[in-house]
């Protein structure tokens, strides 16, 4: 009568070898994936078939052996039931590494490999890239055959590409002069809420106004924490009211008239800069659908260069993207921005 060979006595011997302790290889049913955030790290899985609980492991150096997790430095253990494990208290800008177990009441199924998060007060947008490379051609569709892992192939442009609210994974909304937030299809607007970053950006003017797109400014700073060493320049020369043409008097003048209903404007540090760079664009490197208002023209940070006192880093958004540092008695244009710190 019995054809079959006794397959369901076999299993459970095998499962019972395994959860005594024996090595075990990571499965592919256990992916996890980590949303950074402030202090924070959010983990989240699949549920995996025939598991109830969950345990997860994080540390400061990378998990090789999950039995073990309370031995590696920071190891901590975490027993759950649900797919999904915030995880706060962390420190900012720190490199930390997870790995999550699946189990039911009597076995342990399996565990996933070990993935790391650095969380950071605010979330990172990606670079706007959405197509491939390989060694000859750009423009490519995903994946390039023979070139894994491309930029376009993870982050934010990948997993909330919606052009509807900024190109890719950009997530814009236009602000109104009275603080409004408008919608995609307003044709006026004067501030930009970055809603990945949670920053808040000026747009610049064409009416020889306080906030013209034509002025520049040199660098100055007077608070010595924050100016590297030597405050810079107060004579820049070019932004229609003499003697006032530096990045601290701009962001004095703007905060004395408010723009957008605030009065917390400041110069943007270069890492804020560059995150709203948008790297698919060949010559304008931002969105210009929220940012019209670019001009080519490098873009003064508030980050002072290390290496010498007198300079400081400025972005450029003409032609590629890239940070430099340059003299501080140089006239940039500035983007103010607010929020986020
Ligand atoms: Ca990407
Ligand atoms: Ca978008
Ligand atoms: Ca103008």
């Amino acid at each position: 009568m019995s054809k079959c060979p006794p397959v369901q006595a076999f299993i459970p011997a095998v499962l019972l070898f395994v959860s005594l302790g024996y090595p075990i290889t990571s499965f592919a049913a256990l992916v996890v994936k980590a949303t950074t955030g402030d202090k924070q790290v959010t983990l989240q899985w699949a549920k995996v078939k025939n598991a109830n609980n969950y345990s997860v492991c994080y540390a400061t150096q990378t998990i090789t052996d999950i039995n073990n997790c309370l031995n590696y430095t920071g190891g901590t253990w975490q027993d759950i039931t649900k797919t999904t494990l915030k995880i706060g208290n962390l420190i900012n800008g720190k490199k930390y590494y997870f790995r999550v177990l699946a189990k039911n009441s009597i076995i342990t199924l399996g565990f996933s490999k070990t993935i790391s998060a650095i969380p950071q007060a605010y979330a990172l947008n990606d670079t706007g890239l959405t197509t491939c490379s390989d060694g000859v051609s750009n423009n490519l569709p995903c994946p390039a055959n023979g070139y894994p892992n491309q930029d376009a192939q993870s982050g934010s442009d990948t997993t909330q590409n919606d052009n509807g609210n900024g190109h890719a994974g950009f997530d814009f909304t236009k602000i109104s002069s009275a603080s409004k937030a408008l919608t995609a299809n307003s044709t006026s607007w004067s501030c930009i809420k970055d809603n990945v970053t949670g920053l808040m950006w000026e747009v610049k003017t064409d009416d020889n106004g306080l906030h013209d797109k034509n002025w520049r400014y040199s660098w100055y700073e007077p608070y010595d924490t924050k100016n590297g060493g030597y405050a810079g320049y107060q004579n820049g020369s070019t932004c229609g009211t003499p003697g006032a043409c530096n990045t601290d008097a701009y962001v004095k003048a703007v905060n004395t008239a408010g723009w957008c209903g605030y009065k917390d404007w400041r110069i943007p540090s270069k890492a804020e800069l560059l995150s709203i760079v948008d790297y698919s664009q060949l010559n304008i490197m931002i969105d210009t659908s929220y940012f019209p208002d670019i001009v080519s023209d490098w873009f003064w940070s508030s980050s002072p260069y290390a290496n010498d006192v007198n300079s400081a880093w400025v972005v450029n958004f003409n032609t590629n993207g890239n940070d430099y540092s340059t003299y501080k008695n140089h006239d940039y244009a500035v983007r103010l921005v607010r929020g986020g710190q």
